[in-house]
């Protein structure tokens, strides 16, 4: 069995990043074969409960206000289509509903205590939920681990020493602070990050060092492409290879062996052969529906059938314990 190690050094996943890209694959796809569920990919639908507006300047965001994107700026949406969408994701295939809000940070007022009613409501339809929605307090953590939130979506996006050229309105330990108060009330952590910014390939490993050297390792690691959104300052940045992909998905695999890495942001512009090599290389969850939160996504119905094609399945939820109970003992330690 694969050691999950905290330790590892810039040179050591450099080693990896840039070994040959078959020897990168197949070492991803043995660990990943480690795992007796290995045919099983994890569905996630995305639901944009508050969206646009946002005071931050995060270069990529189609939601920040301060950007001419056109997005459809919406206030906080009522619970009952929040309920609704989450019956036509668990009826999709998708096990975990994602919520996510285009805010800063959480404030303790009606709109949280809104969050906290859908949270309930969607985890009494036997689907795991997961929040996105900006820096939160140790108590705000607690109050959405008590609603039984199961999981917490909090990207560090790039490197630290490439965080100020993509974000000047917070900081990198802020986004790890939030980090640490998700863990402390004992909600799964979802984090990864972006390629195709601008960034490097040391940004990208040093990305992965930061997530991979945490005291516990993310549950879950997205791995977005850009989607270059008109109106944002990365609209005209290229799309990223398929290879780079590929590279990202498979060392963040053999960096953090016990997690699951999302292929996130992206699908649309890639081919059912491109998607398959992401599968082998370690990948093995992704956003299904039509739209991710603003920009579209495949259909669960050609989801389903590119599952079916390859032989894989959707997993079934709480497949590593609930909230509240066993989610502290599960995955990655
Ligand atoms: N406002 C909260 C925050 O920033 O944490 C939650 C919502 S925010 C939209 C969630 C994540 O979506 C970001 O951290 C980023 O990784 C991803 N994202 C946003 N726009 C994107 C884009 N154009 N392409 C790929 N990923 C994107
Ligand atoms: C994540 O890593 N990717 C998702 C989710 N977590 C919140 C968001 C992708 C957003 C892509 C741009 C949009 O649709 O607005
Ligand atoms: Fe706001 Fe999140 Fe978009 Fe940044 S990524 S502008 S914080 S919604």
């Amino acid at each position: 069995m694969t050691e999950v190690r905290h330790n590892w050094t810039t040179e050591e996943i450099s080693e990896i990043y840039y070994s040959p890209l078959l020897d990168l694959v197949y070492r991803a796809a043995t660990i990943h074969r480690e795992n007796k569920d290995y045919a099983e990919v994890q569905i996630s639908s995305l639901i944009s409960i508050k969206t646009g507006g946002c005071p931050e300047d995060c270069a990529y965001c189609p939601q920040a206000a301060r950007y001419n994107t056109g997005v459809d700026v919406h206030a906080m949406m009522p619970k009952e289509v929040v309920v609704a969408a989450a019956q036509k994701a668990k009826a999709g295939g998708a096990s975990r509903l994602c919520m996510g809000a285009a805010w800063r940070e959480v404030r303790d007022n009606r709109d949280f205590d809104k969050v906290i009613d859908m949270v309930k409501a969607v985890n009494e339809m036997e689907m795991e939920v997961c929040c996105t929605l900006g820096m939160l307090t140790e108590s705000q953590a607690q109050r959405l681990a008590d609603a039984g939130l199961y999981a917490y979506n909090h990207n560090l996006d790039t490197s630290e020493e490439d965080y100020k050229r993509i974000i000047t309105t917070r900081s990198y330990d802020e986004r790890l602070q939030t980090l640490e108060h998700v863990r402390k009330a004992h909600i799964t952590v979802c984090s990864g990050g972006i390629i195709g910014l601008g960034e490097t390939d040391a940004d990208r490993i040093s990305m992965l060092k930061t997530l991979s050297n945490l005291p516990q390792h993310p549950e879950s690691v997205p791995i977005n492409a850009l989607v270059p959104v008109k109106g944002t300052p990365l609209a005209d940045q290229p799309r990223v290879s398929i290879w780079d992909m590929v590279r990202m998905i498979a060392t963040t695999k053999i960096v953090m062996p016990k997690s699951v890495v999302r292929l996130s942001a992206g699908r649309t512009e890639m081919s059912t052969v491109e998607q398959a090599f992401c599968f082998m290389a370690g990948a093995n969850s992704i956003f299904a529906g039509e739209k991710l939160l603003t920009t579209p996504n495949p259909s669960f119905s050609d989801d389903m059938a590119m599952l079916e094609l390859l032989g894989l399945k959707p997993r079934e939820a709480f497949k590593n314990g609930r909230p509240g109970k066993k989610l502290e003992e599960v995955v990655a330690s």
